[in-house]
């Protein structure tokens, strides 16, 4: 069905599938490493181009080709390249688009391992980075040297929950040459689509919203034009992290009730935030919806909603987020987010550890952080265990 023309519902259900000679109502498992040709010409042929046959699953495959149609249709982009992890597309794209002797400016707050990458291994072939507080786009301004390719942020960001502008980012990155990158996990295409507001490439760790159910770890780039598309599928294909048959049917899957689960889980994160706010043991906290969010305008006019992950310190610092963590138990303590379930971790010991102490310090990701990450469960049974926890410390 062509889904071009349909609203964002039926894109969620529908793009992307084919129909099969069965008439599947999904899209089915092609758990196949390798396509048969119909004959030596046919080969060739797939190989120069000529024609447009799978040849291998990890230059491509029919149920991944769905689930990459399927999120290219949902950003409104050109088209898109899943991986076998979020890592995996951050890779490919910074493989892709950076090079020895050119530099790159980055959100600070990013998930570690993104900035980690680029301080332990992509300096290793003089490829240059600079991280900035992008909140504040005076800043990227300072940042930018004549070798810079790229502008990459991550808004809301990992785990600090500032908010970076997309549109002022691109009409900066426009002016000086650089491609705009936005991983874009923490919104989902449902509350922001970054190609819209002028971005070149937008990512995801598909681990988080859009699969939503914690069962698979996974990974999408989209661009916004077919050169860019081309170097970075060609990356990925030669780093060699595709995406699998069977994991691109669970994301397909779990991607159908993207807008429903963010519905429910930013209703209850909302009240979440609230209480929160209100409990005379939490010291600060940051969520796009509270207006004491340094942001909050720009979450406003930026996305339609504002995600189900915060951030906040206790009075008592980091032993009393520990006890915090060690007295809830309807969230689980464990790293990851975007999922039904709720799930609090530490990020400075846990998915930022890969950071130095003193560049998390200065990109806010202080001792005492601890992130939520709000399901769908019943808002009250959430709360109430956030309160028998708070009530241990
Ligand atoms: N981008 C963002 C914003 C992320 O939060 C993550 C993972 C990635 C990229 C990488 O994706 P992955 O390879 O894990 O699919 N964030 C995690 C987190 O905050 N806790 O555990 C993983």
């Amino acid at each position: 069905m062509n889904t071009l023309d349909k609203g964002f519902n039926t894109k969620l259900i529908h793009a992307g599938a084919f129909e099969d000679e069965f008439g599947s109502a999904t899209v089915p498992i092609y758990q196949t490493s390798t396509f048969k040709f119909k004959n030596a010409q046919h080969g060739a042929d797939c190989f120069s181009g000529k024609s447009d046959g799978y040849i291998y699953t990890r230059i491509g495959n029919p149920t991944i080709r769905a689930f990459e149609r399927n999120i290219a249709e949902l950003e409104n982009g050109y088209d898109g390249i899943a991986t076998s992890s979020g890592m995996g597309a951050v890779s490919s794209v910074y493989m892709a688009l950076l090079g020895a002797g050119s530099h790159i400016v980055s959100s600070d707050a990013v998930y570690g391992p993104a900035r980690g990458i680029l301080e332990q291994d992509f300096s290793r072939f003089n490829v240059e980075a600079s991280f900035v507080n992008t909140s504040n786009t005076e800043n990227i301004l300072k940042a930018i040297r004549p070798n810079t390719k790229v502008l990459y942020i991550e808004t809301p960001a990992n785990p600090t929950i500032d908010i970076t502008d997309i549109k002022k980012c691109a009409e900066i990155a426009k002016k000086h040459g650089l491609l705009l990158v936005v991983d874009n996990t923490f919104s989902s295409p449902y509350l922001q689509k970054p190609l819209d507001l002028g971005a070149d490439v937008v990512l995801h760790s598909i681990t988080k919203f859009i699969n939503g159910h914690a069962d698979i770890v996974g990974g999408i780039i989209v661009t916004k034009e077919e050169k860019i598309y081309k170097q970075i599928r060609h990356s990925m294909v030669y780093l060699g992290c595709n995406m699998d048959p069977t994991q691109a049917f669970m994301a397909l899957r779990g991607v159908k009730t993207l807008a429903i689960r963010m519905e429910r889980s930013q209703e209850n994160a909302m009240k979440v935030a609230e209480f929160l706010a209100n409990h005379p043991k939490i010291a600060w906290i940051k969520y796009p919806g509270l207006t004491t969010h340094p942001q909050h305008e720009l979450a406003k006019k930026q996305m339609k909603g504002f995600g189900a992950v915060m951030s906040f310190g206790l009075k008592g610092g980091y032993k009393a987020g520990e006890k915090l963590m060690n007295n809830v138990h309807l969230a689980l303590l464990a790293v990851s987010l975007g999922g039904v379930e709720t799930l609090i971790q530490h990020p400075a010991s846990m998915t930022h550890a890969a950071v130095s102490k003193e560049n998390k310090l200065a990109a806010g990701i202080t001792d005492d952080l601890v992130r939520f990450s709000v399901g769908i469960e019943d808002v009250n049974d959430i709360i109430e265990d956030l309160k028998n926890g708070l009530n241990k410390i």
